[in-house]
Protein backbone atom coordinates (compact mmCIF):
# COMPACT_ATOMS: atom_id res chain seq x y z
CA UNK A 1 0.00 0.00 0.00
CA UNK A 2 1.36 3.39 -0.90
CA UNK A 3 1.60 5.62 2.27
CA UNK A 4 1.09 2.98 4.52
CA UNK A 5 3.15 4.65 7.09
CA UNK A 6 2.37 8.39 6.38
CA UNK A 7 -0.06 9.93 8.67
CA UNK A 8 -3.54 10.33 6.95
CA UNK A 9 -3.85 14.14 6.94
CA UNK A 10 -0.45 14.20 4.84
CA UNK A 11 -1.41 11.39 2.22
CA UNK A 12 -1.99 13.70 -0.07
CA UNK A 13 1.35 15.87 0.12
CA UNK A 14 3.61 12.34 0.05
CA UNK A 15 1.66 11.13 -2.90
CA UNK A 16 2.75 14.38 -4.37
CA UNK A 17 6.12 14.66 -2.84
CA UNK A 18 7.09 11.19 -4.17
CA UNK A 19 5.65 12.49 -7.62
CA UNK A 20 8.08 15.80 -7.68
CA UNK A 21 11.27 13.37 -6.89
CA UNK A 22 10.68 11.34 -9.76
CA UNK A 23 10.32 14.40 -12.05
CA UNK A 24 13.08 15.97 -10.30
CA UNK A 25 16.64 15.69 -10.68
CA UNK A 26 20.00 17.16 -8.68
CA UNK A 27 19.25 18.44 -5.49
CA UNK A 28 16.70 16.56 -2.95
CA UNK A 29 17.50 18.86 -0.11
CA UNK A 30 16.14 22.13 -1.13
CA UNK A 31 12.93 20.20 -2.23
CA UNK A 32 9.64 21.36 0.24
CA UNK A 33 8.43 17.62 2.16
CA UNK A 34 5.52 16.84 3.74
CA UNK A 35 6.53 17.98 7.85
CA UNK A 36 6.09 14.39 9.49
CA UNK A 37 9.29 13.48 7.31
CA UNK A 38 10.93 16.91 8.35
CA UNK A 39 14.27 16.47 10.94
CA UNK A 40 15.04 19.69 13.35
CA UNK A 41 19.30 18.72 12.59
CA UNK A 42 20.81 20.11 9.93
CA UNK A 43 23.45 18.20 7.61
CA UNK A 44 26.48 20.53 8.66
CA UNK A 45 25.94 18.13 11.70
CA UNK A 46 26.41 14.89 9.84
CA UNK A 47 30.40 14.93 9.82
CA UNK A 48 29.64 14.28 13.37
CA UNK A 49 29.11 10.76 12.89
CA UNK A 50 32.27 9.91 11.81
CA UNK A 51 34.02 10.50 15.73
CA UNK A 52 31.17 9.06 18.12
CA UNK A 53 33.61 5.80 18.86
CA UNK A 54 37.04 8.45 19.98
CA UNK A 55 38.78 5.34 20.87
CA UNK A 56 38.36 3.63 17.57
CA UNK A 57 39.63 7.20 15.83
CA UNK A 58 42.77 7.22 17.86
CA UNK A 59 43.57 3.43 17.81
CA UNK A 60 44.00 4.54 13.73
CA UNK A 61 47.40 5.38 15.34
CA UNK A 62 48.51 2.44 16.76
CA UNK A 63 49.65 -0.92 15.74
CA UNK A 64 52.79 -2.76 15.49
CA UNK A 65 52.76 -2.66 11.88
CA UNK A 66 51.16 -0.98 8.66
CA UNK A 67 48.90 -3.80 8.79
CA UNK A 68 47.40 -3.74 12.14
CA UNK A 69 47.58 -0.23 11.78
CA UNK A 70 44.88 -0.86 8.43
CA UNK A 71 42.72 -3.18 10.20
CA UNK A 72 41.93 -0.84 13.19
CA UNK A 73 41.38 2.21 10.26
CA UNK A 74 39.02 -0.13 8.79
CA UNK A 75 37.61 -1.01 12.09
CA UNK A 76 36.93 2.52 12.80
CA UNK A 77 35.62 3.15 9.51
CA UNK A 78 32.99 0.43 9.79
CA UNK A 79 32.28 1.80 13.24
CA UNK A 80 30.67 4.69 12.21
CA UNK A 81 28.55 3.20 9.57
CA UNK A 82 25.98 2.40 12.07
CA UNK A 83 25.43 6.09 13.38
CA UNK A 84 25.93 7.99 9.76
CA UNK A 85 23.15 5.50 8.15
CA UNK A 86 20.70 4.62 10.52
CA UNK A 87 20.73 6.86 13.47
CA UNK A 88 17.71 8.69 12.29
CA UNK A 89 16.03 5.39 12.55
CA UNK A 90 16.14 4.81 15.95
CA UNK A 91 16.26 8.10 17.32
CA UNK A 92 13.19 9.30 14.76
CA UNK A 93 11.52 6.57 13.47
CA UNK A 94 12.32 6.79 9.82
CA UNK A 95 15.08 8.21 7.60
CA UNK A 96 14.46 12.03 7.40
CA UNK A 97 15.08 15.19 5.28
CA UNK A 98 17.90 17.41 7.22
CA UNK A 99 17.92 20.94 7.00
CA UNK A 100 19.38 22.30 3.83
CA UNK A 101 22.41 24.03 5.46
CA UNK A 102 22.46 27.93 4.20
CA UNK A 103 26.18 29.01 3.16
CA UNK A 104 28.76 29.54 5.72
CA UNK A 105 26.79 27.67 8.68
CA UNK A 106 28.95 26.23 11.26
CA UNK A 107 28.96 22.74 13.64
CA UNK A 108 31.78 22.97 16.26
CA UNK A 109 31.68 20.45 18.63
CA UNK A 110 34.15 18.23 20.70
CA UNK A 111 34.37 14.86 22.78
CA UNK A 112 36.28 14.87 25.54
CA UNK A 113 38.91 12.88 26.77
CA UNK A 114 37.33 9.97 28.72
CA UNK A 115 39.88 7.25 28.84
CA UNK A 116 43.68 8.14 27.93
CA UNK A 117 42.64 8.95 24.19
CA UNK A 118 42.81 12.44 23.81
CA UNK A 119 39.91 15.13 23.22
CA UNK A 120 38.88 15.11 19.77
CA UNK A 121 37.20 18.20 18.05
CA UNK A 122 35.34 18.68 15.08
CA UNK A 123 34.18 21.80 12.88
CA UNK A 124 32.44 21.43 10.25
CA UNK A 125 31.52 25.05 7.53
CA UNK A 126 28.97 24.46 4.49
CA UNK A 127 31.04 25.59 1.48
CA UNK A 128 28.57 25.51 -0.77
CA UNK A 129 25.05 26.40 -0.69
CA UNK A 130 24.24 25.35 -4.37
CA UNK A 131 24.76 22.56 -4.63
CA UNK A 132 24.84 21.65 -1.10
CA UNK A 133 28.85 20.67 0.14
CA UNK A 134 29.89 20.60 3.57
CA UNK A 135 33.73 20.49 4.69
CA UNK A 136 34.94 19.11 7.56
CA UNK A 137 37.91 18.53 9.68
CA UNK A 138 38.25 16.07 13.12
CA UNK A 139 41.18 16.15 15.41
CA UNK A 140 42.45 13.96 17.97
CA UNK A 141 45.91 15.74 18.26
CA UNK A 142 47.55 13.85 21.70
CA UNK A 143 46.50 10.61 19.20
CA UNK A 144 48.51 12.08 15.97
CA UNK A 145 45.28 11.56 14.21
CA UNK A 146 43.23 13.77 12.38
CA UNK A 147 40.23 13.30 9.38
CA UNK A 148 39.62 16.15 6.77
CA UNK A 149 36.68 16.02 3.88
CA UNK A 150 33.91 17.21 2.47
CA UNK A 151 29.99 15.49 1.61
CA UNK A 152 28.14 16.22 -1.47
CA UNK A 153 25.38 13.97 -3.18
CA UNK A 154 24.20 13.41 -6.17
CA UNK A 155 20.31 11.95 -6.23
CA UNK A 156 18.49 9.60 -8.35
CA UNK A 157 14.85 8.27 -8.53
CA UNK A 158 14.59 4.76 -9.65
CA UNK A 159 10.75 4.38 -9.40
CA UNK A 160 10.34 3.11 -6.08
CA UNK A 161 13.97 3.74 -4.67
CA UNK A 162 16.04 7.07 -4.36
CA UNK A 163 19.88 6.53 -5.18
CA UNK A 164 22.14 8.57 -3.60
CA UNK A 165 25.77 8.92 -5.36
CA UNK A 166 27.78 10.54 -2.51
CA UNK A 167 30.53 12.74 -3.85
CA UNK A 168 33.63 13.63 -1.97
CA UNK A 169 36.47 11.75 -0.18
CA UNK A 170 38.44 12.03 2.91
CA UNK A 171 42.07 11.84 3.91
CA UNK A 172 42.85 10.16 7.12
CA UNK A 173 45.92 11.31 8.70
CA UNK A 174 48.08 9.78 11.12
CA UNK A 175 51.13 10.30 12.29
CA UNK A 176 53.98 8.13 12.34
CA UNK A 177 55.56 7.01 15.52
CA UNK A 178 58.47 5.63 14.58
CA UNK A 179 62.50 7.41 14.57
CA UNK A 180 61.67 8.83 11.13
CA UNK A 181 58.46 10.72 11.79
CA UNK A 182 56.28 11.75 9.07
CA UNK A 183 52.35 10.71 8.16
CA UNK A 184 50.66 7.83 6.65
CA UNK A 185 47.76 8.89 5.00
CA UNK A 186 44.05 7.58 3.97
CA UNK A 187 41.89 8.04 1.52
CA UNK A 188 38.79 7.15 2.66
CA UNK A 189 35.95 6.82 -0.86
CA UNK A 190 32.07 6.56 -0.25
CA UNK A 191 29.69 3.91 -0.27
CA UNK A 192 26.47 4.30 -2.58
CA UNK A 193 23.46 4.44 -0.82
CA UNK A 194 20.25 3.64 -1.48
CA UNK A 195 16.76 5.06 0.43
CA UNK A 196 14.34 2.55 0.58
CA UNK A 197 10.68 2.88 1.71
CA UNK A 198 9.67 5.27 -0.04
CA UNK A 199 6.84 4.34 -1.02
CA UNK A 200 5.09 2.98 2.13
CA UNK A 201 6.40 6.46 3.78
CA UNK A 202 8.68 5.27 6.00
CA UNK A 203 12.31 6.15 4.47
CA UNK A 204 15.36 3.93 5.41
CA UNK A 205 18.92 3.76 4.45
CA UNK A 206 20.96 0.52 2.53
CA UNK A 207 24.45 0.97 1.59
CA UNK A 208 25.36 -0.90 -1.79
CA UNK A 209 28.30 -1.00 -4.39
CA UNK A 210 32.37 -0.82 -2.58
CA UNK A 211 33.97 1.78 -1.42
CA UNK A 212 37.57 1.83 -0.22
CA UNK A 213 40.42 2.96 2.02
CA UNK A 214 43.79 3.47 -0.01
CA UNK A 215 46.85 3.92 1.99
CA UNK A 216 50.38 5.74 1.34
CA UNK A 217 51.63 2.98 3.55
CA UNK A 218 51.10 0.06 0.69
CA UNK A 219 47.84 -1.16 1.81
CA UNK A 220 44.27 -1.29 1.10
CA UNK A 221 41.47 -2.21 2.16
CA UNK A 222 37.91 -2.84 0.04
CA UNK A 223 34.37 -3.06 1.50
CA UNK A 224 31.64 -4.70 -0.83
CA UNK A 225 27.89 -4.04 0.70
CA UNK A 226 24.41 -5.93 0.03
CA UNK A 227 21.43 -5.69 1.65
CA UNK A 228 18.26 -8.29 1.93
CA UNK A 229 18.07 -10.83 -0.63
CA UNK A 230 22.05 -10.78 -1.40
CA UNK A 231 24.77 -13.17 -0.45
CA UNK A 232 24.12 -12.85 3.19
CA UNK A 233 19.91 -12.20 2.76
CA UNK A 234 20.84 -9.99 5.70
CA UNK A 235 19.87 -6.04 5.44
CA UNK A 236 23.25 -3.66 6.00
CA UNK A 237 25.66 -6.45 5.43
CA UNK A 238 29.01 -6.01 4.23
CA UNK A 239 32.84 -7.78 3.31
CA UNK A 240 36.02 -6.27 3.96
CA UNK A 241 39.33 -7.52 3.16
CA UNK A 242 42.87 -5.43 3.41
CA UNK A 243 45.26 -6.17 0.83
CA UNK A 244 48.64 -5.12 -0.84
CA UNK A 245 47.68 -1.44 -2.70
CA UNK A 246 49.37 -2.99 -5.83
CA UNK A 247 47.12 -6.55 -5.48
CA UNK A 248 44.17 -6.23 -4.31
CA UNK A 249 43.28 -9.42 -4.95
CA UNK A 250 46.23 -10.74 -2.78
CA UNK A 251 44.17 -10.42 0.33
CA UNK A 252 45.83 -10.67 3.73
CA UNK A 253 42.67 -10.20 6.13
CA UNK A 254 38.86 -10.14 5.96
CA UNK A 255 35.84 -9.59 8.39
CA UNK A 256 32.23 -9.94 6.93
CA UNK A 257 28.56 -9.34 8.59
CA UNK A 258 26.22 -6.56 9.62
CA UNK A 259 28.15 -3.10 9.74
CA UNK A 260 24.64 -2.14 12.02
CA UNK A 261 25.28 -5.19 14.17
CA UNK A 262 27.95 -7.75 14.79
CA UNK A 263 31.05 -8.52 12.15
CA UNK A 264 33.25 -11.03 12.29
CA UNK A 265 36.48 -11.60 11.13
CA UNK A 266 36.67 -14.18 8.56
CA UNK A 267 40.30 -14.26 7.78
CA UNK A 268 41.79 -13.03 11.14
CA UNK A 269 45.02 -11.99 11.85
CA UNK A 270 46.93 -14.03 14.55
CA UNK A 271 46.07 -13.44 18.05
CA UNK A 272 42.38 -11.59 17.03
CA UNK A 273 39.08 -12.19 19.03
CA UNK A 274 36.24 -13.65 16.38
CA UNK A 275 34.23 -10.21 16.74
CA UNK A 276 35.32 -7.90 14.51
CA UNK A 277 33.11 -4.77 15.09
CA UNK A 278 30.13 -5.43 17.77
CA UNK A 279 27.86 -2.03 16.46
CA UNK A 280 25.28 -2.28 19.83
CA UNK A 281 28.91 -0.61 21.41
CA UNK A 282 27.93 2.85 22.46
CA UNK A 283 28.23 5.47 20.25
CA UNK A 284 29.37 8.92 21.83
CA UNK A 285 26.82 12.03 20.77
CA UNK A 286 29.25 15.14 19.84
CA UNK A 287 29.26 17.73 23.00
CA UNK A 288 28.31 21.55 21.75
CA UNK A 289 28.44 24.67 23.69
CA UNK A 290 25.11 25.96 24.73
CA UNK A 291 23.41 27.54 22.77
CA UNK A 292 23.69 31.27 24.34
CA UNK A 293 27.61 30.47 23.90
CA UNK A 294 27.06 29.81 19.91
CA UNK A 295 28.16 32.24 17.14
CA UNK A 296 25.12 33.55 14.64
CA UNK A 297 26.84 31.62 12.20
CA UNK A 298 26.60 27.87 14.28
CA UNK A 299 24.20 25.68 13.29
CA UNK A 300 21.56 24.95 16.13
CA UNK A 301 21.48 28.97 16.53
CA UNK A 302 20.93 29.43 12.46
CA UNK A 303 18.22 27.07 12.90
CA UNK A 304 16.62 27.40 16.51
CA UNK A 305 13.46 28.24 16.09
CA UNK A 306 12.58 26.40 12.96
CA UNK A 307 14.07 23.67 15.23
CA UNK A 308 11.90 24.35 17.51
CA UNK A 309 8.59 24.48 15.41
CA UNK A 310 9.49 20.98 14.04
CA UNK A 311 9.95 19.30 17.59
CA UNK A 312 7.18 20.66 18.64
CA UNK A 313 5.10 19.97 16.04
CA UNK A 314 4.38 23.96 15.50
CA UNK A 315 4.95 23.34 11.61
CA UNK A 316 3.76 26.65 10.50
CA UNK A 317 6.31 28.80 13.17
CA UNK A 318 8.85 26.55 11.46
CA UNK A 319 8.06 26.89 8.25
CA UNK A 320 7.59 30.83 8.59
CA UNK A 321 11.20 30.58 10.50
CA UNK A 322 12.95 28.95 7.15
CA UNK A 323 11.06 30.91 4.85
CA UNK A 324 13.04 33.99 6.81
CA UNK A 325 16.09 32.55 6.41
CA UNK A 326 16.22 31.65 3.15
CA UNK A 327 15.12 35.01 1.76
CA UNK A 328 17.77 36.95 4.10
CA UNK A 329 19.93 34.37 2.62
CA UNK A 330 18.76 35.94 -1.05
CA UNK A 331 19.28 38.91 -0.17
CA UNK A 332 23.00 38.23 1.22
CA UNK A 333 23.94 36.75 -2.00
CA UNK A 334 22.55 39.53 -4.08
CA UNK A 335 24.61 42.09 -1.85
CA UNK A 336 27.76 40.75 -2.04
CA UNK A 337 26.99 40.70 -6.45
CA UNK A 338 26.36 44.14 -5.95
CA UNK A 339 29.14 44.90 -3.98
CA UNK A 340 31.70 42.75 -5.50
CA UNK A 341 32.63 41.35 -2.31
CA UNK A 342 31.57 37.23 -2.47
CA UNK A 343 31.28 35.50 0.15
CA UNK A 344 34.57 34.02 2.25
CA UNK A 345 35.14 30.84 3.60
CA UNK A 346 35.46 30.73 7.39
CA UNK A 347 37.54 27.65 8.16
CA UNK A 348 38.60 25.50 5.28
CA UNK A 349 40.45 26.58 2.07
CA UNK A 350 39.23 24.98 -1.81
CA UNK A 351 41.45 23.44 -3.51
CA UNK A 352 40.40 22.46 -7.18
CA UNK A 353 42.95 19.09 -7.34
CA UNK A 354 43.55 17.38 -4.57
CA UNK A 355 46.78 15.97 -5.40
CA UNK A 356 46.64 13.33 -2.16
CA UNK A 357 43.43 12.50 -4.26
CA UNK A 358 45.30 12.12 -7.34
CA UNK A 359 47.56 9.42 -6.34
CA UNK A 360 46.21 7.35 -3.88
CA UNK A 361 42.88 6.80 -6.06
CA UNK A 362 45.02 6.26 -9.23
CA UNK A 363 45.53 2.53 -7.71
CA UNK A 364 41.66 1.65 -8.02
CA UNK A 365 40.97 4.05 -10.78
CA UNK A 366 43.36 5.83 -12.85
CA UNK A 367 43.33 9.61 -13.97
CA UNK A 368 40.38 10.23 -11.36
CA UNK A 369 40.45 13.75 -9.74
CA UNK A 370 38.46 15.17 -7.67
CA UNK A 371 38.91 18.80 -6.09
CA UNK A 372 38.49 19.32 -1.69
CA UNK A 373 38.91 22.02 1.29
CA UNK A 374 41.16 22.05 3.64
CA UNK A 375 41.13 23.18 6.77
CA UNK A 376 42.92 26.24 7.11
CA UNK A 377 46.12 27.20 9.50
CA UNK A 378 45.19 28.18 13.20
CA UNK A 379 47.06 30.88 14.84
CA UNK A 380 47.22 28.87 18.44
C1 LIG B 1 25.46 12.97 4.37
C2 LIG B 1 26.89 12.60 4.73
C3 LIG B 1 26.90 11.62 5.91
C4 LIG B 1 26.10 10.39 5.60
C5 LIG B 1 24.72 10.74 5.14
C6 LIG B 1 23.66 10.11 5.70
C7 LIG B 1 22.26 10.33 5.31
C8 LIG B 1 22.09 11.08 4.00
C9 LIG B 1 23.07 12.25 3.97
C10 LIG B 1 24.55 11.76 4.05
C11 LIG B 1 22.80 13.20 2.78
C12 LIG B 1 21.35 13.64 2.65
C13 LIG B 1 20.37 12.46 2.61
C14 LIG B 1 20.65 11.65 3.90
C15 LIG B 1 19.50 10.67 3.94
C16 LIG B 1 18.31 11.46 3.41
C17 LIG B 1 18.89 12.77 2.83
C18 LIG B 1 20.60 11.66 1.34
C19 LIG B 1 24.99 11.12 2.73
C20 LIG B 1 18.05 13.32 1.64
C21 LIG B 1 18.53 14.67 1.13
C22 LIG B 1 16.59 13.53 2.06
C23 LIG B 1 15.63 12.72 1.26
C24 LIG B 1 14.24 12.96 1.74
C25 LIG B 1 13.55 11.74 2.21
C26 LIG B 1 12.55 11.14 1.34
C27 LIG B 1 13.93 11.05 3.44
O1 LIG B 1 28.25 11.29 6.22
Amino acid sequence: EVGGAVPEAQKASWGSFIKSIASFSGDLSSMTAPSFILSPVSLTEYPSYWGEHPELFAACAQGRDDVERMTNVLRWFIGTLKGQYTSRNTSMGSEKKPLNPILGELFIGSWPEQKGEGETTLVAEQVSHHPPITAYHISNEKAGVSLEGHSAQKTSFTGRSITVKQVGHAILRVQRKDAQGGEDLYLITLPQLSIEGILWGAPYIELSGANHIISSTGYAATINYTGKGYFSGKAHSFKASIAPTSKLDAVLYSAEGEWSGVSKWKKAPPGQDSVFWDANNDRREVQVQPLEKQGKMESRKVWEKTAEGIRSGNYDAASKDKSRIENEQRTKRKEEIAKGTPHQLEMFVHVPEDQEFVKLISAVSKGATEDTYRRKPRVH
